[in-house]
């Protein structure tokens, strides 16, 4: 067989050449190409995928080194029901995980690989998921027989040499191997081997499907690895709030896909926040390492961002906007005449014609979408006009506060800090959220969803639970950990709390916190800010809607409580002792809710 690349030094790696003949020899393809990573090859590719018709190119003046690619039409968000975890044992996987034995997994999507390949080149894709030099980093290699993903992954990862290079003869790398195969959905499975450091997957070409550095190997088969090595694998935005006196203090936040990470990662602080500053340090990912100054250290292993584009503008991230000007593939979005895109939800009137996502004719009053709700952008981080200068640093950012935060319409009141690490992980694995259009299924249902990692928890989720508890045990100085709801609604289903850029004004509150200046009051839930802490002004709130914000009402605690008990206790005798006393604790504290002046 044909193997092709453009680089003079040819692969030497044993256990890596091994691995892709074997791979090889399954798939059949026509030839293998092995990227290097150089902007020869990536014109190259380009062009190539845009004779195939995976790329369109875009306006090259208005957009320039811009493409767009339209999914299969069943084909478009990250299927949960198809994503398995392949430990020996189900018990591992846990009960919020999909379980397919290794065994039935190799078999049943081996022989869905095998020939998949045929008249196709098969692409193998070196990769780093975090900064070249860091000690967190981690080398994984796909392969792939869809061009879409080998550009995709160029700028989401650190592809080509690069990753080679910090490979050397080691065989310490996830072997991630993809195929299209006919993108039937009934033969399509996303299967993780965390024993093997393998992962498999068919059918897909989208997303957190097919881009196996992101969802697959940074969440699953890195929580599974961080249980091991002892650090922790997150769905966390980073990012750092500066102010006015210069100081940078940097947090983290979990919110589960389409709850506004990537907003709030590239915030533009409004008018009345002058003098502070955001900086964007990743907006997907966290790994998380304690740091010999037993702080919690994060590292984003990322090299772009995978953003969704309906609801984006220049209101509620202009950041956004600016980044996506340039070299950036569009996803599932509506094609203007001119060559130009658009969502809904962009600024401006919509267009009066265009090409929708499914590549059909569209106007205004075809009652159709014209993006698709899950439409994504594909944009190199350092385009980022707030992109940290410290975002590749080895060692990561230290992290002062951890953020949870839901889509919850009612219960959970704007901001509150956790008592104390333990509580602030109950927090977490109490997370509860409306679901989105990210993953197919129904949209806008509530689900638990703890530390917004319940799609992506490569191991069984109590377990989990312990490890989190576990860390706090080893930090000197763990991050303080609250919880946020930008979401809550009045009884007519308008957003309370402005959100956006006026979500600095609850950051701030947040940051004063951890510095032991913010002022607070004790609720039965924990502690929220007193009346004067957050700054308000020129936001022309009512003093009612302050009140409903903040508002908890001990009767629909209890009833959220006895739902959660249940959720916790299908974990078994994998759930944590001390999270089931933490909810005792909470259930105490509501029915003595008298004591607290709230
Ligand atoms: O999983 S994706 O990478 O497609 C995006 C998301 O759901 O966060
Ligand atoms: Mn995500």
């Amino acid at each position: 067989m044909k193997s092709i690349s453009m680089d003079e030094k040819q692969e030497t790696n044993s256990f890596l050449t091994a691995w892709v003949k074997e791979v090889a020899q399954l798939c059949k393809p026509d030839q293998i190409y092995w990227c290097n990573g150089s902007e020869k090859e990536r014109e190259e590719l380009t062009q190539r995928a845009i004779e195939i018709g995976d790329l369109e190119e875009l306006n090259p003046s208005k957009l320039p080194g811009c493409y767009l690619h339209r999914s299969v039409l069943n084909d478009v968000a990250r299927t949960e029901e198809l994503t398995f975890i392949s430990t020996s044992q189900k018990e591992e996987a846990g009960p919020t995980n999909h379980w397919m034995s290794p065994q039935e997994a190799y078999l049943k999507l081996g022989s869905i690989f095998d020939g998949s390949m045929k008249g196709r080149t098969m692409y193998v894709i070196p990769f780093i998921m975090g900064p070249i030099h860091s000690p967190f980093s981690k080398v994984g290699v796909q392969i792939t027989d869809s061009l879409y993903v080998v550009l995709n992954m160029r700028i989401m990862t650190r592809m080509g040499r690069v990753a080679l290079n910090r490979l050397g003869n080691s065989k310490d790398f996830t072997r991630c191997l993809h195929g299209k195969a006919d993108l039937d959905i009934k033969r399509r499975f996303i299967c993780h081997f965390p024993e093997d450091n393998t992962i498999w997957s068919v059918g897909s070409g989208y997303g957190g499907n097919a881009l196996l550095g992101k969802k697959c190997l940074a969440l699953r088969i890195g929580s599974f690895l961080g249980k091991r090595e002892n650090w922790l694998a997150e769905h966390m935005l980073i990012m750092g709030v500066e102010n006015p006196q210069g100081e940078i203090t940097y947090v983290a936040a979990a919110f589960p896909s389409q709850c506004g990470k990537t907003n709030l990662a590239m915030m533009v602080p409004p008018f009345s926040q002058k003098g502070y500053k955001i900086w964007t340090v990743g907006d997907d990912i966290a790994w998380l390492n304690i740091g010999p100054d037993g702080r919690l250290w994060a590292i984003n292993p990322e090299a772009g961002f995978f953003g969704v584009l309906p609801g984006t503008s220049s209101k509620s991230n202009p950041n956004a906007l600016k980044t996506i000007q340039k070299n950036t593939i569009f996803t599932n979005v509506l094609k203007k005449i001119d060559g130009t895109v658009w969502w809904e939800g962009l600024d401006g009137e919509p267009p009066l014609e265009g090409i929708d996502w499914r590549g059909q004719p569209w106007t205004p009053a075809s009652g159709e979408k014209g993006a698709h709700p899950n439409s994504r952008f594909t944009a190199p981080a350092t385009q980022c006009p707030s992109i940290s200068p410290e975002w590749e640093s080895p060692r990561g950012v230290p992290i002062s506060a951890i953020i949870f935060g839901g889509r919850r319409a009612k219960l959970a009141p704007l901001v509150f800090q956790s008592l104390s690490w333990q509580h602030g992980v109950f927090l977490g694995a109490s997370m509860a959220s409306e679901t989105t259009a990210a993953a197919t299924g129904k949209v806008g249902v509530v689900r638990h969803d703890p530390m917004a990692m319940l799609p992506f928890c490569g191991y069984n989720m109590g377990d989990y639970f312990s490890h989190w508890l576990s860390m706090g045990k080893k930090m000197k100085n763990p991050p303080k950990i609250f919880h946020v709801n930008w979401f809550k609604t009045d009884d007519h289903g308008k957003f309370l709390w402005p959100g956006y850029g006026d979500n600095l004004r609850v950051v701030r509150w947040i940051v004063d916190r951890c510095q032991g200046i913010g002022k607070a009051t004790r609720t039965p839930i924990g502690d929220i800010p007193t009346s004067d802490a957050i700054d308000i002004t020129d936001l022309s709130l009512s003093q009612k809607t302050l009140q409903t914000l903040f508002e908890i009402d001990p009767q629909t605690w209890l009833e959220e409580i006895k739902e959660l008990k249940q959720f916790f206790e299908k974990f078994e005798n994998h759930f944590p002792e001390d999270l089931m006393d933490e909810l005792k604790n909470l259930e105490g504290r509501l029915k003595d809710s008298s004591k607290f002046k709230v």
